[in-house]
């Protein structure tokens, strides 16, 4: 189970690496290179999905990447017509950074019974998006503010009160391509006032910034956009992963 995963991550102090994939941006052979890929530098977990999704055949393409590796898919919606079966779990996100009603429950609201009855398993997950230095797509799509970078206080409350609303882990997300990733002190802040898993993404684009976030107290990092433009940086990205272990 990959909730089971997350939590093991933090008992045994080790760090975890997810791959994210767009469906617009990776397919076909692409895709299946991909897979060889991050089976080959032992990634933990591929997320799949984006902000918005323009290819109608993003779910046929699960069972391509599925053909090629065990690693577990992971959905990663931006809205609710993104759940497929075909994966193995959904994060059932709810955007607590915002105060926009649709992507705190509306969407979910949507989703809800599909999502129970598909095999996937269902991870409840806090998701703050944190001022990445530009306006990315998932601020656009959701119309919400992100928590301003230099104001972890805000993180830290809004993570104290997603861990008291039961949520099972948090995803901080300075958004797809940021120019700066989630400032380290605000990862340390968040870090040290929950016990729950913490996923942290955006804008990690060199092996440098993907050890400052694991050493701020990321459990799992997500990188999509530098793989995706180049996917030899993955070997350099698993070796840090690696030193953790
Ligand atoms: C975005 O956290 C992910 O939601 C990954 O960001 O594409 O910038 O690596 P990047």
């Amino acid at each position: 189970m990959v909730l089971e995963q997350l939590e093991n991550t933090i008992n045994q102090g080790k760090k975890k690496l997810a791959l994210l994939i767009d469906p617009d941006k990776t397919f076909g052979n692409k895709l299946t290179q991909m897979a060889l890929d991050a089976t080959k530098f032992h990634v933990d977990f591929i997320f799949y999905g984006g902000s918005l999704i323009n290819n109608a055949h993003f779910a046929n393409e699960i069972l391509r990447i599925k053909e090629f590796t065990k690693i577990p898919i992971v959905l990663f919606p931006g809205s609710n017509m993104q759940v497929s079966d075909n994966a193995d779990a959904i994060l059932f996100l709810s955007l607590l950074s915002s105060r926009n009603a649709e992507y705190l429950i509306g969407q979910q609201v949507v989703a809800a019974p599909f999502v129970r009855n598909s095999n996937l398993e269902s991870i409840s997950t806090a998701y703050l998006l944190v001022d990445g230095g530009r306006i990315t797509t998932a601020h656009y799509m959701s119309n919400s503010l992100p928590i301003p970078s230099d104001k972890p206080e805000i993180a830290i409350n809004t993570a104290i009160a997603a861990e008291l609303m039961g949520f099972k882990c948090i995803y901080l997300d300075a958004g797809s391509g940021a120019m700066s990733p989630v400032p380290e002190d605000l990862i340390y802040a968040v870090k040290q006032n929950v016990s729950i898993p913490l996923i942290v993404g955006g804008g990690i684009n060199t092996p440098e910034k993907l050890n400052l976030a694991y050493n701020a107290g990321a459990d799992v990092a997500v990188i999509g956009t530098s793989i995706e433009n180049d996917p030899s940086l993955l070997k350099d990205f698993a070796k840090i992963v690696k030193s953790f272990a």
